[in-house]
This record gives structure tokens, C-alpha cells and sequence, in this order.
């Protein structure tokens, strides 16, 4: 192979952190934040609270960890919360609603653009009886990875919010590419957010942190998350080390997405041309690309693995590749290059 570099495009979680992200880390002031004393981790929250239009925000570990923390939060065990059928909660959480909140999790049908038919929604929601669970939670994503990182309209967000709270419902949104969907809808966070009631966000995939997510909501659901993220062990100490990269980020990584989506559109088009491939580029809208693969789709994935070009199978027949900070538009042209080399070895 004449360049064997490999073009990872399995996920925006694969980053890694640029020279000048490392050197705010290095140089960051830290405290016990579990005592509330880490000025990095202060900045951090501050700074994700006023970027999602919140009153406050927590640092947790990871996505998984600031979904979770948001159910705990928002519900009581026997509960019961409406995510998405293809919500990253419903497939990639272990669970963790279940097991660890004891909440109840209800699919709700997302169409291919992760949207919702209102009165399905409205139809789940559990009247009184003595039966029934409480429907406390209503969980959106934005942008929704499952169905190719689409941008859930705010005018959705509001339909939907609106709803939930006629009867009662909070409702939180998976926001791991909330600023992707910002970056894509050229609108504020805080306007994509402003009809809900919590939101987390992801530092550590197109925003190329090394670790770390920031749940943002009311004063005083913050503060009940604030012990839930304890008791699950993620009151961390001198945690103003990684929120640095998340200061750093949000400082200096969040406009840059958009060549993230006009490289995701390139590699998109690319891919369109062959006939194996089952794609409509216009679906793209951010930086994940998810298409179907006809024929021999184990050989054609294996001959891509082969050539050095990483992607994640997304289900039968089904791969994404995932744009990010480390992929400039020679990865792309060299992928789709791949790409086709692996597709003619097939035909
Ligand atoms: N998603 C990962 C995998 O788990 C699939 C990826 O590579 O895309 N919400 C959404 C919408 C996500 O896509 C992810 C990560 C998470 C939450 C969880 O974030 P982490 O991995 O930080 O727990």
C-alpha cells in the first residue's frame, strides 16, 4: 500500500488533544472539586451553563455518565422516561436506566431524521391509574447520531417540549453534538436548549477533549445531580486538569465543526458514486456518515479494515464514518480512494 497511515473514522471520540489544548491543560489552576474548590472546573461549568442558556452545570465524566445522572435526577425509581428507538440511551447505556435509576425506559418511534410523530409522544404518556408508572422524562437528541447525525429543528424541540409539559414532563436532551447541531443550524445552543430543561454535551468528540461532559439545568436540579454524579463515584478531585480542555475547547474548538461537516458532505458524495453504496448526501447534515452497503457488505468492511480505513458497523449491511478534528480533506480523498480500491477488489 502505497500510504499506510490509518484514517480513523470510527467515531468523533477518538480525537486527540492538539499542543496548545495540552498546554492549558499543564497550566491549569486546580482544587478539590469535590469541596467546590477547583477554578477550572468552576470555569468550566460557568461557562457550559451560559453557552446552553442554563442556570447551572455539573462536570461529569462521560456522556453516559451525564444521561444517567440527568434520569437520577429528573425521575424517581419506578418511574418512567420516552426516549427515542434509535436514542443512544436505548442502545449504547447498558442499560444504566434500568439498572442503576430504576427507571423505566419507553421507545418512541424516530423517523430516519430522528424526528418524532407528536401524538405517538402524546399517546405514550401515561394517564392516572394504579397501574401505570409515573411518565416523568421525556429524552431528546440533538444531533442524532443513530440516524446520521441529523439536526433536530428547534421548532420540533419546542412541539415536543411543550407537550411534555402540558402534562407534567421534564424533558432533558442527549446533547453530546449539541454544538454540531448549533454549528450546522448557524443557531445559539442556548436557542436549541431553551424549551428544555436539561441538556448535557459531550468535550470529548468533535470538541477534541480528552475526557469529560458538562449536564447543564436549573439551580436546583443541578444540585441534586451534583449528588447523584457523587454517588456514582464521580465526585472527582483535582478534575480542573481535564476541565481545562474543556475550557480550551469551548474557547477554541466549536467553530471549527464546520469543516468537520463540509468534510462529512465530501466523503458523503464520494461514497454516493459507487454502486455498492446506498447513500443520499444530501441526508448528511453534520459529521457522521452512515450508509448501507449491497453485496458482499463483511468482505467489502474487511477490505476496508485491510486498507486502513476504520469505520464502525452500525448494524447489517450498515457502517458510519465519523468526521473529526484529526481528518483534514487528504484523509477524506485518501479514504474514498480506499474506499473504491476495496469495493473493485469486490466486483
Ligand atoms: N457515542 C459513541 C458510541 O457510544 C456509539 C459514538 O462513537 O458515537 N450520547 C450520544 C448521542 C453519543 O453518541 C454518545 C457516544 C454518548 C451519548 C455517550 O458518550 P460517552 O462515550 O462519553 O459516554
Amino acid at each position: 500500500m502505497a500510504d499506510p497511515r490509518i484514517i480513523d473514522l470510527r467515531s468523533d471520540t477518538v480525537t486527540l488533544p492538539s499542543d496548545a489544548m495540552r498546554r492549558a491543560i499543564a497550566e491549569a489552576p486546580v482544587g478539590d472539586d469535590v469541596f467546590g474548590e477547583d477554578p477550572s472546573v468552576l470555569r468550566l461549568e460557568a461557562m457550559a451553563a451560559e453557552r446552553t442558556g442554563k442556570e447551572a452545570a455539573v462536570f461529569v465524566a462521560s456522556g453516559t455518565m451525564s444521561n444517567l445522572v440527568a434520569i437520577m435526577s429528573h425521575c424517581d425509581r419506578g418511574d418512567e422516561a420516552i426516549a427515542g428507538s434509535e436514542a443512544h440511551i436505548l442502545h449504547y447505556e447498558v442499560a444504566g436506566a434500568a439498572a442503576v435509576a430504576g427507571v423505566q425506559l419507553r421507545a418512541a418511534t424516530n423517523d430516519a431524521r430522528g424526528r418524532f410523530d407528536i401524538d405517538e409522544v402524546a399517546a405514550l404518556v401515561r394517564g392516572q391509574n394504579v397501574h401505570f408508572p409515573r411518565t416523568a422524562l421525556l429524552c431528546l437528541e440533538n444531533t442524532q447520531n443513530r440516524c446520521g447525525g441529523a439536526v433536530i429543528p428547534v421548532e420540533h424541540v419546542e412541539d415536543l417540549a411543550a407537550l411534555a409539559h402540558a402534562h407534567g414532563v421534564r424533558v432533558h436532551i442527549d446533547g453530546a453534538r449539541i454544538f454540531n447541531a448549533a454549528v450546522a443550524a448557524g443557531m445559539p445552543v442556548a436557542d436549541l436548549a431553551a424549551s428544555a430543561d436539561s441538556i448535557g454535551f459531550c468535550l470529548s468528540k468533535g470538541l477534541g477533549a480528552p475526557v469529560g461532559s458538562v449536564l447543564c439545568g436549573p439551580a436546583a436540579f443541578i444540585a441534586r445531580a451534583r449528588k447523584m454524579r457523587k454517588m456514582l463515584g464521580g465526585g472527582m478531585r483535582q478534575a480542573g486538569i481535564i476541565a481545562a480542555a474543556g475550557v480550551y475547547a469551548l474557547d477554541h474548538m466549536v467553530d471549527r465543526l464546520a469543516d468537520d461537516h463540509d468534510n462529512a458532505q465530501a466523503l458523503a458524495r464520494g461514497l454516493a458514486e459507487l454502486p455498492m453504496i446506498d447513500l443520499d448526501p444530501a441526508s448528511v447534515e453534520t459529521n457522521i456518515v452512515i450508509f448501507r452497503v449491497r453485496g458482499d457488505w463483511l468482505d467489502f468492511a474487511r477490505g476496508l479494515k485491510e486498507s486502513g480505513v476504520l469505520a464502525s458497523v452500525y448494524g447489517e449491511r450498515t457502517l458510519r464514518m465519523v468526521t473529526h478534528y484529526g481528518i483534514g480533506r487528504a484523509d477524506v480523498d485518501e479514504a474514498l480512494a480506499r474506499v473504491r480500491h476495496a469495493a473493485a477488489a469486490l466486483a
